[in-house]
C-alpha cells in the first residue's frame, strides 16, 4: 500500500467562495509548516490539532499566495485516519492552484480518484459498503437516493451482512466440530440447523434483494418519458413540471428534436423527466433519429405521460402511438382544452374515463397531474429511511449469488449429500457476502470502485 503524502483540490474550482486543498499522509504537517505563515509572517507555526488558523499561503520565494485558513487534524481521528491538513482559500482557480503546487513542491504527490477515501478503507476506518456509499452521496441526484446512501454510509448495510455473515461462520464451524469429532454431534443435527438457517437466510437476503429495484428507482429517479405526436404540448409540460423553460416551445410541429431528460422532484417522489421529439413518420433524418431515440426512452421507463391535443382530432400518430405504449404504465392527458374540442375519444373509453384534462397555456388542471404521480408512487406509504435499501448493482449481484449458493445448500441436504459437501457452498455464500463489505476485496475491483470518485475525496 501507498503510504507516501498525497494533496488534491477538495472543492470545485470555480467562481466559489472558497476553495479547500486536502494533503493527507506522514509528511502533511510538515509541508503545511513550510507553505504557511501566520499574521506576524511567521513560519513553522506549531499547528495546533483541530483549530483554524489564520494566515497566509505563500510560494516557494516566500511571495503570498493567498490570504488562508489552515486546519490540521492528526491521526489516527481523521477521515483516512493519516495526518490530514485542509487549507481553505479564496475561491477561483488561480489561489488553489498555486498552493497545490507549492504543495507538491514540498514532496508529496498528486492524489488518484478517490485516494483518500481509499485509504479511510485501507486503514480500516470504514468497509467497501460505506466507501461506495460516499461516492453515492456525491452522485445523488434526488434527495432520496441521498437519504439512501447516507444510510450505508453510517454502516447498516455492513452490520446486515456481518450479522450474516457471524451466522454461517457459527454454523460453518460446528460443521468443523462435527467432521473432526463425529462423536460429539450427529450429522443429522448439524444436517437440521443448516437446512433452518439456510432457509431463514434465504429470506433475509431475498429481502436485501427485493429492495434493490426501489433503490434503482430512488437512485436514478422514475423515468418518466412524456410523449406523443409533434405540436401536442410535450415540451411545454415538462417546462411546467420543471418550473423553468428547459425546452424549446414554439408553434412549429417537430421542435423538438433530441430527447431532454432533468431530474424533479415533485411531492417528494424523484422523477427523471424526458421530454421527447413529437412521433410522426418523417423524411427529416435528424428527426427521424430523435424519434427513434423516443421510442427506445418508452420501453426503458417506468412511468409515461402520454399527451393529446384535444383541439385536434384523434390521428394515426395518436393510434400508433397508444399501441406501442399499451404495455406501460400510462398517464393519459388531454392538454389544450382552453381551445375549443375537437378530440373524440369514442371508442376508446378507458383511456377517456382516465385521462386528465389540462391546459399548459392557462395553467389548468396540472395539480392533479402531480397528485396522480405522487398517488401512484407512494399511496402515502413508502418510508425510506426506516428501511435498508441496496443502491448498488455490485451489492445486488453478490446477494444474489450468495443466495443462490444457499439455495445449493438445500438442494444437497434433499439430495442427502455428505456435510463436507454442503460445506463448500455454505463457504461459497459467506465469501459473496465478505466481498460487500470489502472481506478479501481484490486490487481491480478496488480500483473499479475508487475510480468512480472524483479527485480530492
Ligand atoms: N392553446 C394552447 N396552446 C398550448 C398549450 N400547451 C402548449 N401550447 C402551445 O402549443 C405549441 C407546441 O407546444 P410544445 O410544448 O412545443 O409542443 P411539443 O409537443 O413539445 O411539440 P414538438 O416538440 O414539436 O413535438 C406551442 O405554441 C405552445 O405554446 C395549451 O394548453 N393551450
Ligand atoms: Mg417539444
Amino acid at each position: 500500500m501507498n503510504t507516501d503524502t498525497i494533496t488534491a483540490i477538495a472543492t470545485f474550482p470555480g467562481n466559489a467562495g472558497i476553495n479547500i486543498i486536502r494533503i493527507s499522509g506522514d509528511n502533511a504537517l510538515n509541508i503545511a509548516q513550510k507553505i504557511f505563515e501566520n499574521k506576524n509572517k511567521e513560519k513553522n507555526i506549531n499547528l495546533k490539532p483541530r483549530y483554524l488558523h489564520y494566515g497566509y499561503a505563500v510560494d516557494r520565494d516566500g511571495r503570498i499566495i493567498d490570504e488562508v485558513l489552515i486546519s490540521y487534524m492528526k491521526s489516527p481521528n481523521t477521515y483516512t485516519r493519516e495526518d490530514i491538513i485542509e487549507i481553505n482559500c479564496h475561491g477561483g482557480v488561480i489561489s488553489a492552484k498555486k498552493i497545490l503546487e507549492a504543495v507538491l513542491f514540498y514532496g508529496c504527490r498528486l492524489a488518484e480518484r478517490g485516494e483518500f477515501t481509499k485509504r479511510a478503507f485501507l486503514n480500516g476506518r470504514i468497509d467497501l459498503t460505506q466507501a461506495e456509499a460516499v461516492i453515492d452521496i456525491i452522485n445523488s441526484k434526488t434527495d432520496s437516493s441521498h437519504e439512501i446512501s447516507v444510510n450505508h454510509l453510517e454502516g447498516r448495510l455492513s452490520r446486515e451482512i456481518n450479522e450474516i455473515i457471524g451466522e454461517i461462520m457459527d454454523l460453518l464451524a460446528n460443521i468443523e466440530v462435527n467432521i473432526d469429532f463425529p462423536e460429539y454431534d450427529e450429522d443429522e443435527v448439524t444436517i437440521g440447523k443448516v437446512k433452518n438457517l439456510s432457509e431463514k437466510l434465504i429470506k433475509e437476503l431475498d429481502r436485501l434483494i427485493r429492495t434493490a429495484d426501489t433503490g434503482k428507482i430512488f437512485k436514478e429517479g422514475i423515468k418518466t418519458v412524456i410523449l406523443g405526436k409533434p405540436n401536442v404540448g410535450k415540451s411545454s409540460l415538462m417546462n411546467f413540471l420543471l418550473d423553468e423553460n428547459r425546452a424549446i416551445v414554439t408553434e412549429v410541429p417537430g421542435t423538438t428534436r433530441d430527447t431532454i431528460e432533468e431530474y424533479v422532484n415533485i411531492k417528494g417522489v424523484p422523477l427523471r423527466i424526458i421530454d421527447t421529439a413529437g412521433i410522426r413518420e418523417t423524411d427529416d433524418k435528424v428527426e427521424k433519429i430523435g424519434v427513434e431515440k423516443a421510442l427506445q426512452k418508452v420501453n426503458e421507463s417506468d412511468l409515461v405521460i402520454m399527451l393529446f391535443d384535444s383541439s385536434r382530432e384523434l390521428e394515426e400518430e395518436d393510434l400508433k402511438i397508444l399501441d406501442y405504449i399499451k404495455n406501460k404504465r400510462v398517464i393519459y392527458i388531454k392538454n389544450k382544452t382552453d381551445l375549443e374540442n375537437n378530440l373524440d375519444l369514442s371508442g376508446l373509453e378507458d383511456i377517456e374515463k382516465e385521462a386528465i384534462s389540462i391546459s399548459v397555456l392557462k395553467n389548468q388542471g396540472l395539480d392533479e397531474i402531480i397528485d396522480k404521480i405522487s398517488g401512484m408512487f407512494f399511496d402515502g406509504t413508502l418510508n425510506i429511511s426506516d428501511e435498508l435499501i441496496i443502491n448498488n448493482v455490485r451489492h445486488k449481484n453478490l446477494l444474489i449469488n450468495a443466495k443462490n449458493s444457499l439455495e445449493e445448500v438445500q438442494k444437497s441436504i434433499s439430495n442427502n449429500m455428505t456435510i463436507d459437501f454442503i460445506e463448500i457452498d455454505l463457504k461459497q455464500a459467506m465469501e459473496y457476502l465478505g466481498l460487500i463489505v470489502g472481506k478479501s476485496v481484490s486490487d481491480d475491483l478496488m480500483d473499479k470502485i475508487f475510480n468512480e470518485f472524483c479527485i480530492g475525496k
